[in-house]
């Protein structure tokens, strides 16, 4: 909206129109009689603000189902509104679940409750402030990727140009790795760390979510790690394996989050009056069998076909290409939250094959998350640890790639966190550092059992 169209007379916009340019000069500040824009901003007519989702007096509410009503009750919730961001859905007794309310719904869900008797928590009064005080822990685009830490947010710029800096740095032992194009032109680029041409490969796929912004953090943690750490165990693993690490899988959705939505959880694929696919849900293994949906409009839109979007194509192009011939044996997928090391399956509660050895192998990587910072992580297959969900990369990993050792982590917060995805940049440095230990744990575990023979 310009000057130029403020000042136009009255009668040359239809009325329908004058409502709508009133209101949204209203929102925004705009002074109506002047027609000058109040505050230099930098975006349209200098002085409306940003095109930025705000969250201001959205609650979290956690409730607890307690009678087959009380799920009825937020199953057609959740299909009525798109004013309640569900963390997962309602299905059974005895489950605890959270829900971002917005604003304009709190006096509304708050009588809900009250009448159905649910019993409930509200974690968070404005939502708004969580993500203002986690923007204000990301250092701006413009920094020298040399800078990059492990107690700020980065973009995905920084990311990238972070990698090339340990190419440089370390060129015998990094390579880059570009897996192509994502629907929006952002390349998807990781690393390869490699000590012999001959080790077995460990595969980490970061930011498939573009909200867990922990996730991409973590991995560069590990890439930090591997190449620097002086603690012989670490040094050995960088020894006796090669890692392939790919940071951010979901570029577009990344840096949606940092420009437009903090919130945001798919890619970027347009479908007519709204975007995106769960790119968690796309991958051709049972696809949309459960877990998921198909109204694009949903959080966890399984695409249009299996397989549909480019940034599952590129992965699944690039493990089948190397899986044989890197000899990758392992696959974590990292996200975040609810504290959970989770194995194959997740479209079924049929066991794998090596369903004993993976049990066994996320409980010693748990019991050394305890050991280290005293964090509770739960493990166990996908299905009964947090909820059926098909489509997924790690069950494409498992079954499709045939790579035996295959998990998925959710990095802190607690199932019951107050910041949902939003997690404060103090906790970035100990939740990498848990996310490194049980990997390790894992790897070791499966060493000992001969899975890398
Ligand atoms: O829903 C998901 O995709 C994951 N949880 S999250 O809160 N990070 O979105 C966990 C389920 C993963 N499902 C499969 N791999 N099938
Ligand atoms: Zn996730």
């Amino acid at each position: 909206m310009g000057n130029k169209i403020i000042n136009m007379p009255a009668a040359r916009i239809g009325t329908q129109w004058l409502v709508i340019l009133c209101v949204a000069m209203a929102a925004s500040g705009t002074n109506l009689d002047s027609g000058i824009c109040p505050v230099a901003g930098d975006s349209g007519c200098r002085g409306n603000p940003p095109d930025q989702a705000r969250y201001d007096n959205y609650r979290i509410y956690n409730v607890e189902f307690e009678n087959q009503e009380q799920i009825e009750l937020f199953q057609k919730l959740e299909e009525q509104s798109d004013s309640l961001t569900f963390i997962g859905h309602a299905r059974e007794v005895g489950q605890k679940l959270s829900i971002l309310v917005a604003a304009h719904r709190v006096a509304d869900i708050a009588d809900l409750l009250k009448t159905y008797k649910v019993k409930h928590r509200v974690l968070t009064y404005n939502f708004q402030e969580k993500i203002d005080r986690n923007l204000a822990e990301v250092q701006p685009e413009s920094i020298d990727a040399s800078q990059l830490d492990w107690q700020h947010f980065f973009h995905l710029k920084t990311i990238y140009e972070w990698l090339d800096k340990m190419v440089e740095k370390y060129p015998n032992r990094v390579t880059v790795l570009d897996m192509g194009s994502s629907t929006q032109g952002n390349a998807i680029k990781g690393v390869k760390l490699t000590s012999n041409a001959n080790n077995k490969a460990i595969f980490i796929e970061s930011g498939i979510h573009a909200r867990e912004w922990i996730s991409p953090a973590a991995a560069t943690y590990i890439i930090n790690q591997l190449l620097t750490s002086q603690d012989p165990k670490v040094q050995q693993l960088a020894q006796d394996y090669n890692w392939i690490i790919f940071p951010c899988v979901n570029p577009d959705g990344y840096k949606y989050t940092f420009e437009h939505d903090r919130m945001w959880r798919k890619n970027r694929q347009l479908f007519g009056t709204c975007r995106g696919v769960d790119l968690n849900r796309n991958y051709p293994d049972h696809w949309n069998s459960t877990g998921s949906s198909s109204d694009p409009t949903r959080y966890d839109f399984a695409g249009p076909s299996a397989g549909s979007e480019l940034e599952t194509k590129r992965l699944i192009d690039f493990i089948r290409a190397n899986a044989g011939k890197e000899q990758i044996k392992t696959y974590i997928a990292l996200h975040s939250y609810s504290q959970m090391l989770m194995f194959p399956y997740g479209y079924t509660k049929e066991r794998v094959s090596n369903y004993d050895d993976l049990q066994e192998f996320g409980k010693k990587a748990s019991a050394a998350i305890k050991a280290e910072s005293g964090r509770d992580y739960v493990s166990g297959s996908l299905f009964e640890t947090i909820y059926p969900s098909s489509g997924g990369s790690m069950d494409w990993a498992h079954s499709e790639a045939g790579i035996p050792i295959a998990y998925t982590f959710e990095l802190r917060g607690p199932p019951d966190s107050q910041d949902l995805f939003i997690l404060p940049a103090v906790e970035i440095q100990p939740t990498a550092s848990e996310a490194f230990t049980a990997i390790r744990a894992i790897v070791e575990a499966a060493a000992e059992k001969g899975y890398y023979k």
